[in-house]
């Protein structure tokens, strides 16, 4: 099959799972063609059956805002005709199944019949799709798209809360995880690098928005650390990281803090990490957190939107409500506290993990893209 995909290919989890899924596909043998304003951070494997093709917006003075939709629909029209692409899937719905769906009108008018998935992610629909200068677009881009997929089933409860959607339109495909990703030897794994050996390792990794409630990490943290001997890793960068720095400075613990920036190698760091927290205002799957449990890492997380999907309560580590600092803290130190207790929980995570495994969730989408496609040519 021949597949245009469009994502954010900047940090975040929906340009993972884009980039993570079309890996996937081309190794079966499918032809992949991402289609953004830069080569997706995590797609270090260009070959013959992965492409990509930049979107670029031509500045002109008489525009405040670049009309990157306009650009990306064009390019869309231009690649699906060059490369006789089958199914478009767009990941994260603004504007990328808006984008979509004006190419699949241009595209119409030359008689090609192009079918859209549109993969929902998360604050595409519970923080900015929602809003009202938004929301009469993404409703109307997701009911027109052929297939519609939600990575939990809690986001596909808050779509239909928030949008006038039918319900059978939205399927769950879960997110999912290369287990091959969680067998570092020691020679990548370096833990001494990090942390004196009696001291625990504990991670963030986030792109440091609100949503992600930063403070709360390091203020957890910060609990932690009164009990149990630990390093604080910050993988990321975002409008809160200053507060995270500024927070880390007043309780006087820069020096037990490593803030890293946006990394590359996530798998290098969770691999020597102990614990995984994830305090999250809302959070439609947590792909981090099932990042760090492949690496036998348990997380501490709250209960919001769909991380209870995906972190199970006093297995893989605890929930709580979003906010009780106190009650992650004390979960945490209970994990970090002993041996015996830590590794019980490392096995249970990498166990939740497996759950998740990719080659279960791409075939749910080859099947997708094979009806899609069986509905194009009823069509044409
Ligand atoms: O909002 C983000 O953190 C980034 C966003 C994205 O699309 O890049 O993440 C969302 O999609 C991820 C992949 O499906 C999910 O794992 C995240 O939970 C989700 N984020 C939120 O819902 C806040």
């Amino acid at each position: 099959m021949k597949i245009a995909v469009v994502c954010y290919p900047t940090y975040g989890g929906s340009g993972v799972v884009a980039t993570e899924l079309g890996i996937a596909m081309a190794k079966k043998g499918h032809e992949v063609h991402y289609i953004t304003y830069s080569q997706p951070v995590r797609l270090d494997m260009l070959n013959e059956n992965i492409h990509f093709h930049e979107v670029i917006v031509q500045e002109y003075p008489l525009f405040h805002y670049q009309p990157y939709e306009l650009a990306l629909s064009s390019k869309l029209v231009r690649i699906i005709k060059r490369y006789d692409i089958e199914v478009l899937h767009v990941h994260y719905a603004i504007p990328h199944a808006y984008a979509g769906y004006m190419a699949q009108q241009m595209l119409a008018q030359d008689g090609i019949h192009i079918p859209m998935v549109t993969t929902l992610h998360g604050t595409d629909i519970t923080l900015v799709g929602n809003h009202p200068h938004y929301k009469p677009a993404v409703t109307f881009s997701i009911n027109q798209s052929n297939a519609v997929t939600s990575v939990s089933q809690s986001l596909k409860e808050d779509t239909l809360r928030l949008f006038n959607i039918k319900e059978d339109k939205i399927e769950v495909v879960p997110n999912f995880i290369d287990a091959s990703k969680g067998n570092l030897g020691n020679e990548e794994c370096k833990r001494h690098m990090m942390a004196e050996p009696n001291e625990r390792i504990v991670t963030h990794i986030s792109n440091f928005r609100p949503v992600k409630r930063i403070e709360d990490v390091v203020l957890i943290f910060d609990k932690i650390l009164k009990k149990v001997p630990a390093k604080l890793i910050m993988v990321g960068d975002g409008p809160l990281l200053i507060n995270a720095r500024k927070l880390a400075q007043e309780l006087g613990i820069t020096d037990k803090v490593i803030f890293m920036g946006n990394s590359n190698e996530i798998h290098k760091i969770l691999c020597f990490s102990d614990l995984f927290l994830l305090p999250s205002e809302t959070e439609s799957f947590g792909l981090a957190a099932l990042e760090a449990m492949i690496h036998k890492v348990p997380v501490i997380s709250s209960n919001a939107g769909g991380i209870p999907e995906v972190n199970k309560q006093g297995f893989s580590g605890y929930l709580s409500d979003v906010g009780n600092i106190d009650e992650m803290a004390k979960n945490a130190i209970s994990i970090l506290e002993f041996d015996e207790i830590l590794n019980k929980f490392k096995e249970n995570a990498k166990t939740q993990a497996a759950n998740f495994d990719v080659n279960a969730i791409v075939p749910v989408y080859e099947e997708i893209y094979k009806r899609v496609l069986k509905h194009k040519q009823l069509i044409s």
